[in-house]
């Protein structure tokens, strides 16, 4: 039968109090880890459906990414590599919130309305990777077991990167050959990365000596067996926080809010160059430390506009005025990082609101599209044109081109991959991470979180850059911001914590957590 026995729907019960709503944010659901089993039980039952109506893999991340250890999420990945489409996240939302009663009808609606899709197609089967919570053992199996409901096959694929799980969810369903396996991520990267660096020209000024920052989590052991591929003059890697306390005081997050340098860092010399990944190793962002014991931070903007002036240049080069290019930024992006686009990139960004899949679905109206959100994640999203045009290009730039494209995972921000492409980069203009940080110079910014009761009571424009709701607290930021030239403040309500964010840009640091502090004060 089609909708086979549904009397162990109850076995993950909801342990919240009835008038918790669960929405399916920008990064699925996450909450603290005791209260997601019943979540991941029902993400398991919903990535089956989204399986059997696709007929193809479909991917189930267990990641809370920077948060606390104690939190945990998971977050469907759609069966191109991409995030999960938007009416699914209406489906996931709806399924979360049924009362335990309401499930089962809930269940038979949803697989109505989907023209009950079929049961046990061999292609259809949902992988799930986890990163390195302890929570996220229970979790796999709470998934195994909604998965299992209507005997949809199951793939624990055990430790992943969160863009590991996406790349393995593309491979799938759109390469050849056998199923694909975590070997085959570093061999794809890693051979595109030595197929152009055996191109690159020799170097006076770049450095191979790196220090990364895994915020004791995933990237630790996944960068091990990346690094271990990668031809062994390239990189000389100092790995730091690999085994403590997933993401504290350390981590891309910590260092980006705190502009601090993570813990483990203190024996680190001045100016070299440092790496900083996420607790899933999808963000990425670099910093070294100055003369002055402060950091020079190169956040996700920098980091776009490294990678945007690479193919800024390259498509000059080749003349290749017929693809469109675009880069897409949200209101975080510093103001200066986006003037140095307009000013010497004669590119325009594109804003959309926080999130990747906002950042995502932008980039992909273009042939080639850097994206980048502040916090260092993003990536590059190229059409099929853009490559068929470059296979027909016999220069060295397109050849070079063509192989950066490659190293760079397509379908989702990588830490590592992005890591693999800026050292490309940097290796190619022969700049130090000095040269790179004077591109341009940060508009002094401070961002502040502020814990709230009740988040959903603050509203956005769609833009993000003022408040609806509450009125009359964007009256007051406007008062403070009339008081400061050329100043830039919003407030806007966190998609993944019970906080608010407060972000303030000025000409000087002072002005800038003077307005931050204030508006924090309005806040509260
Ligand atoms: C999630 C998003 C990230 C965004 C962040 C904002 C994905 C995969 N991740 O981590 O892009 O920057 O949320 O967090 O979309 P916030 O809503 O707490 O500011
Ligand atoms: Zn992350």
């Amino acid at each position: 039968t089609r909708t086979g026995n549904t009397d162990h729907l109850g076995n993950h019960k909801p342990i919240d109090p009835p008038e918790t709503r669960f929405s399916y944010g920008t990064a699925g659901f996450r909450e603290h880890s005791d209260r997601m089993s019943f979540i991941a039980h029902r993400v398991g039952y919903l990535a089956s459906l989204r399986a059997r109506t696709s007929g193809k893999a479909i991917g189930v991340m267990i990641t809370a990414s920077h948060n606390p250890e104690y939190d945990n999420g998971v977050k469907i990945i759609d069966p191109n590599g991409e995030m999960l489409a938007e009416e699914w996240e209406d489906h996931a939302t709806q399924l979360i919130n049924a009362k335990d009663d309401e499930f089962a009808t809930g269940v038979r609606a949803l697989e109505t309305e989907l023209n009950d899709p079929p049961v046990g197609s061999p292609s259809s089967i949902v992988l799930v990777g986890r990163d390195t919570r302890a929570s996220g053992v229970h979790l796999t199996e709470a998934v195994q077991e909604g998965v299992g409901i209507f005997r949809t096959q199951f793939k624990d694929c055990g430790l992943l990167t969160t863009p590991q799980l996406h790349f393995l969810v593309h491979a799938y369903n759109n390469l050849p050959g056998g199923p694909p396996t975590e070997q085959d991520y570093y061999n794809h990267f890693s051979s595109y990365f030595k197929d152009l660096y055996d191109r690159l020209s020799p170097t006076k000024k770049y450095t191979t000596k790196l220090h990364i920052d895994c915020a004791n989590g995933i990237g630790a052991p996944k960068m091990r067996n990346l690094a271990a591929k990668l031809p062994a003059d390239a990189l000389s890697i100092q790995f730091h926080n690999e085994q403590g306390q997933l993401n504290h005081k350390c981590g891309a997050d910590f260092v980006k809010i705190s502009r601090e340098a993570p813990a483990g860092f203190e024996a680190v010399v001045a100016n070299e160059r440092c790496a900083v990944f996420d607790g899933d190793a999808d963000r990425l962002v670099y910093f070294y430390k100055k003369d002055n014991g402060q950091i020079e931070l190169l956040d996700g903007d920098k980091i776009a506009l490294l990678i945007a002036k690479f193919y800024k240049d390259h498509l000059a080069e080749l003349k290749m005025d017929d693809i469109s290019f675009a880069i897409v930024q949200t209101a975080y992006a510093n103001g200066n990082s986006s003037k140095y686009m307009k000013e010497e990139l004669s590119v325009t960004p594109k804003f959309v609101p926080t999130g990747v899949k906002h950042l995502h679905h932008e980039a992909s109206k273009y042939d080639c599209a850097i994206y980048f959100e502040a916090n260092g994640h993003g990536t590059v999203t190229f059409s099929d044109k853009f490559f068929d045009t470059l296979d027909k290009r016999p220069e060295e730039a397109a050849i070079r081109l063509r192989l950066m494209s490659r190293v760079i995972n397509k379908v989702v921000g990588d830490a590592m991959s992005d890591l693999l492409a800026v050292e490309l980069i940097l290796r190619h203009y022969d700049w130090t991470v000095q040269d790179w940080a004077a591109m341009y110079e940060d508009a002094p910014s401070k961002q502040i979180k502020v814990p709230v009761m009740d988040r959903s009571r603050f509203r956005t424009t769609k833009d993000e850059t003022s408040l609806v709701v509450p009125a009359d607290l964007q009256d007051d930021i406007n008062f403070l911001l009339e008081k400061r030239d050329g100043a830039r403040a919003f407030v806007r309500p966190s998609g993944t914590e019970n906080i608010v964010r407060v972000y303030a840009e000025a000409y000087s640091q002072k002005d800038a957590d003077e307005l931050a502090t204030e508006i924090e004060e309005a806040v509260k």
